[in-house]
């Protein structure tokens, strides 16, 4: 190839996978947010949004500001943002577990529109500075006005009633990783009491919509029921967890986001008049009590703490990558990171010859296809990306970012894809594909 047809075939690819991607949000647009995917998922998702918001200020930055509005105003009195809005107008037929299941109306301080009770990993105050900075204006200023009250009021929630009593945040549900069936869980999860034949008295909305080989098990899933049960009979407090919640545990990749939240408010903080300095500092401590309470010095990585048998859990997962975002992570963790980045595990290189999965492909149980627990997703190579841009590691960022476009131009923007073939898999129009597509897309 001469370097004008290279030239040329780069300004085509782009210019497809932008027009791809801009008319999957148009697609999966609703009135006042974007929804993962029209079938399987037919609300608003909180993580999902965030992502989906970056995407949107490149091309939507008015509708980017909406998304994060619409969820924000679900957002409890406690600071909590949950991590489904339900949409009463949905015509996607029944979500499970839906509306009725959380029965949000009767927790305290739970807002008018029915929602979930749990969280998902806050990457919302990092999204707000990036739309702010991806469109910058007038108008821009004003939306991180508004919503810079309400992002530091869902890091007081994470930090304060979240914090098990080590400077981070614990999770209280698998689906607040938003990796719902990683082998992360699997430890913990066996202590949660639960018989899959309880499955018989529900109806699996995912499953009539994706390949049931693709998705969580009824195991998982009489796990994921039993969870929300327990959280729900406190009405989702969370005073006294540790002694009567099955699962309680402190995630990278929440802790991470949880860190990086803090530099993105500083900055915020510093273009809306307010001070900056506090959040710095807290990002600090964060960053602390995570090498403190997840580094393993044995393998090199951060790992989930199970804080009820206050063991690290075993599973080398893509969650224990993600504190690279962390900008003062100590150099020590930065260069373990990577090594283990770059190992047969993940195969990160500046030329990738297949995706980065998210979970170790050398591990006797990864699997190509289920979901969290080995699939290669946009997501998660997108957060390491940002990891690597942040310690300057620019071929290999160079590298992912490839390898992330390739496999959306080939396959389009589904859900998750095959991480040797890098074939498709789940959805087949997800949103948060195709806003961090436009996002890479816009970032050398
Ligand atoms: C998946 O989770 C939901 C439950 O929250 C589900 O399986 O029904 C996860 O991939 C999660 O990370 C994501 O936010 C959600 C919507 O895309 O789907």
């Amino acid at each position: 190839m001469t370097l004008t047809t290279g030239v040329r075939a780069d300004a085509d690819r782009h210019a497809r996978l932008r027009r791809l991607a801009l008319a999957t949000l148009d697609a999966n647009w609703e009135h006042d947010h974007t929804v993962p995917s029209r079938s399987l998922y037919p609300h608003q998702w909180s993580w999902d949004s965030a992502f989906i918001a970056i995407g949107l200020a490149h091309v939507r930055p008015d509708r980017a500001w909406r998304e994060l509005r619409t969820l924000f105003a679900a957002q409890w009195v406690d600071g909590r943002v949950p991590h489904i809005v339900f949409n009463p107008a949905s015509r996607a037929g029944p979500y499970f577990p839906g509306p009725q299941f959380w029965d949000s109306a009767r927790a305290d301080g739970s807002p008018a529109r029915a929602t979930s009770g749990i969280v998902q990993p806050p990457v919302h105050a990092p999204a707000a500075w990036l739309v702010h900075r991806r469109a910058p204006g007038e108008a821009s200023v004003a939306a991180l006005r508004r919503l810079y009250p309400r992002l530091v009021a869902q890091q007081r929630y994470l930090t304060g009633r979240r914090d098990a009593g080590g400077g981070l945040a614990s999770i209280v549900h698998p689906w607040e990783s938003g990796l719902d069936n990683s082998p992360a869980w699997d430890a913990p999860l066996a202590g949660v009491p639960a018989d899959e034949a309880v499955m018989r008295a529900y109806r699996r909305h995912d499953t009539a919509h994706a390949d049931a080989a693709q998705r969580p098990t009824d195991l998982d899933y009489a796990r994921y029921v039993a969870l929300v049960e327990s959280y729900r009979a406190g009405r989702y407090r969370d005073d006294g967890l540790l002694g009567r919640h099955p699962f309680l545990v402190e995630c990278p990749l929440v802790n991470a986001a949880l860190g990086v939240s803090e530099y993105a408010l500083a900055r915020i903080a510093a273009v809306i008049g307010a001070d900056p300095g506090p959040h710095r500092d807290r990002g600090a401590r964060i960053t602390e009590a995570l090498v403190n309470r997840l580094w393993d010095p044995v393998t090199g990585t951060f790992r989930p703490r199970d804080v009820r048998a206050d063991r690290l859990v075993p599973a080398r997962t893509v969650l224990g990558l993600m504190p690279l975002a962390l900008p003062e992570l100590p150099a020590a963790q930065v260069s373990a990171l990577l090594a283990e980045a770059c190992s047969p595990r993940f195969g990160l290189a500046a030329r990738m010859d297949r995706p980065l999965p998210t979970y170790d492909r050398t591990a006797p149980d990864f699997e190509p296809l289920r979901y969290w627990r080995g699939p290669s997703w946009i997501n998660t190579g997108w957060l390491l990306w940002q990891g690597l841009r942040t310690h300057r590691r620019v071929d290999l960022a160079a590298g992912l970012r490839e390898s992330l476009l390739d496999l959306v131009d080939r396959a389009g923007c589904h859900e998750y894809f095959h991480p040797d073939t890098g074939a498709g898999l789940g959805s087949p129009a997800f949103s948060w594909t195709a806003a961090l597509v436009l996002d890479a897309l816009a970032q050398e």
